[in-house]
């Protein structure tokens, strides 16, 4: 027996379930936890994701001044700091966003137009979620090439800092990443190798996928650079990722998979790849010693899973 998973991309539609471990609500430690005027606006942004059918076009968003506001801060601290510290796969995709998809300190791009810039680039999409999805359901997507985005901002008193995902993060980490042809492999090939797979298997691939698409660096020349979403929209993580403080360690999927990991402060140890076709290599070899009872293979025209 094996667990369920989504064969057509239209199935991506049930995998919505989320972890309501940082949410708002719940969480105490959220900066938005006591401002029931933040939590609702979230919620309403939220409603948008669990109303979206797959194949839609993502309703815009009329983000306030004071949302605005907090992506500026962001965007303006962030960007110099890219210049030295982000990969150069990172700040190629980021010019062209400029250009092409709105991005600007003064406007927070829309899903969809994000959507359409990606699909393309290297035939990723964009969906809208309303919060921190299981990793199961977050993986199975990737199989299919699809992102899946959260829509609302952080709140405004913590503009340097969300304990969940936030259109920052997806933003300004993620879909600049996503832009370039290797690394859009490299996720789907976590995503394919997470179908069906066991619990302990999803968990080590969550670990790698933590310390790669989230927290990842790379060389480049004779320097390190930084690649993960985590870092790359978090300013004190990305200094610090390069600093003298942290261990960084060459990346080995075998050893990833089971280091065990930060989600509360900044890591102690980072892994670095020689590149994303190598890690990508990595990646497919380790992926290859996952028991499953059968293989998949991903059919670009149909966007659908062959069990074989
Ligand atoms: N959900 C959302 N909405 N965004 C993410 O980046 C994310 C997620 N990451 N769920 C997943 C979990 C990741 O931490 C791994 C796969 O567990
Ligand atoms: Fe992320």
């Amino acid at each position: 027996k094996f667990h369920w998973f989504p064969k057509r991309i239209a199935e991506l539609d049930k995998c919505h379930h989320l972890v309501t471990k940082f949410d708002p609500d719940l969480d105490q430690d959220h900066p938005g936890y006591t401002d029931p005027v933040y939590r609702e606006r979230r919620k309403m942004i939220g409603e948008i994701a669990f109303k979206y059918k797959h194949g839609e076009p993502i309703p815009r968003v009329e983000y306030t001044e004071e949302e605005i506001d907090t992506w500026r801060q962001v965007y303006t601290t962030l960007r110099d700091l890219y210049n030295t510290h982000a990969c150069n796969e990172h700040l190629e995709a980021f010019r062209l966003l400029e250009k092409h998809c709105g991005y600007s300190p003064d406007n927070i791009p829309q899903l969809e137009d994000v959507s359409c810039f990606l699909r393309e680039r290297t035939g990723f999409q964009v969906r809208p979620v309303a919060g921190l999805l299981s990793a199961r359901d977050f993986l199975a997507s990737l199989a299919f090439r699809v992102f899946q985005c959260t829509q609302y901002i952080r709140h405004s008193s913590s503009p340097m800092h969300s304990p969940e995902p936030d259109c920052v993060h997806e933003l300004l980490g993620h879909v600049p990443m996503l832009a370039d042809r290797t690394f859009a492999q490299f996720s789907q090939s976590i995503g394919l190798a997470s179908l069906g797979a066991s619990e302990e298997d999803i968990e080590k691939l969550s670990t790698l996928y933590w310390f790669t698409v989230e927290f990842g660096l790379c060389k480049q020349g004779d320097t390190v650079k930084a690649y993960g979403a985590g870092l790359l929209s978090s300013y004190g993580e990305l200094v610090h990722s390069l600093s003298d403080e942290p261990d960084r360690r060459e990346f080995n999927p075998e050893v990833v998979a089971v280091q065990p990991y930060q989600d509360q402060t900044y890591q102690p140890v980072y892994f670095v790849s020689e590149s994303f076709a190598d890690a990508k290599e990595k990646l497919r070899v380790y992926a290859t010693n996952i028991k499953r009872p059968f293989s998949v293979r991903f059919d670009p025209y149909t966007s659908s899973i062959e069990v074989l």
